[in-house]
């Protein structure tokens, strides 16, 4: 059984904090992960950008292409931070004995007009028979059209969930979860089902967010569950009951015609 998990930035960092890392959140994801792991499951992670990459990609406007020097210096800067970041969460897993290897996306990935055009998964499907746990996250990766183009993580989640098969997705928010409202809004409550004619108030994502905040997640957590995967989403807290298909507060995508764990 495969899981794709999705660590979102604000689960791992705090968006309104530049390079803030949220040590014992990622130490939580680690210790989940690898009880997740002992049942057997084999898993991919991808995370997002955070307070690492997306103020660096909204500084340079890397999400409106181009290959201008100064686009350049922008490309390496936002590859350094979120390498950095990768480190850290990896560290974080290898200290829980979870033997993750990065997968740097944008040497995989092209994007054309800002959308993903090709993923080799050739690297992360040996890495699998090999029983690593790859690692990739959203990334600033070559366009061929527009020079340049910010792939989100929830996008990468969601082509390799498609494409590997996997039998889960799971989105781990820093909000824990969707809500009918903005968390913290009164009357907000968390949505246990959610399904395509749902309304919902999305808001705006806290920080910066160049790749479409929870909206572009929502649009793209329908799309693997309409390729039979059980999309949830939640909290790092509930990764395991996520994970073997347990009831606790967290959001699951319904489509119909779904299969149930
Ligand atoms: O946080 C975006 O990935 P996301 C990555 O998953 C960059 O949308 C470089 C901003």
């Amino acid at each position: 059984m495969l899981l794709v998990v999705k660590l979102g930035g604000s689960a791992i960092t705090d968006k309104s904090k530049l390079f803030f890392f949220r040590e014992q959140r990622a130490e939580l994801f680690a210790r989940e992960l690898a009880r997740v792991l002992e049942s057997g499951r084999k898993a991919v992670v991808v995370h997002g950008g955070g307070s690492f990459g997306h103020p660096i990609a909204s500084k340079y406007r890397l999400q409106e292409g181009g290959l201008t020097q100064e686009k350049l210096l922008g490309f390496a800067e936002t590859r350094y931070w979120m390498n950095e970041l990768n480190q850290r969460i990896v560290k974080a897993l290898l200290r829980h004995g979870v033997p993750a290897a990065t997968v740097q996306t944008s040497a995989i990935a092209l994007a054309e007009k800002g959308s993903l055009h090709e993923l080799n998964t050739a690297p992360i499907e040996r890495f699998l028979e090999m029983g690593l746990v790859p690692v990739l996250y959203g990334d600033v990766v070559p366009d061929l059209s527009c020079g340049m183009a910010i792939l989100s993580g929830d996008v990468i989640a969601a082509h390799l969930a498609c494409t590997l098969r996997a039998s889960a997705l799971i989105f781990l928010m820093g909000s824990g979860g969707v809500y009918s409202k903005p968390p913290g809004t009164p009357g907000a409550h968390l949505v246990r089902e959610l399904r395509e004619e749902d309304v919902i108030d999305v808001g705006d994502s806290r920080g910066v967010d160049v790749t479409g905040g929870l909206r572009q997640k929502l649009e793209y957590a329908f799309k693997a569950a309409r390729c039979g995967a059980r999309v949830t989403i939640g909290g790092v807290d509930y990764l395991w009951e996520m994970a073997l298909g347990v009831d606790a507060p967290y959001t699951m995508i319904c489509v119909s015609g779904m299969r149930t764990p």
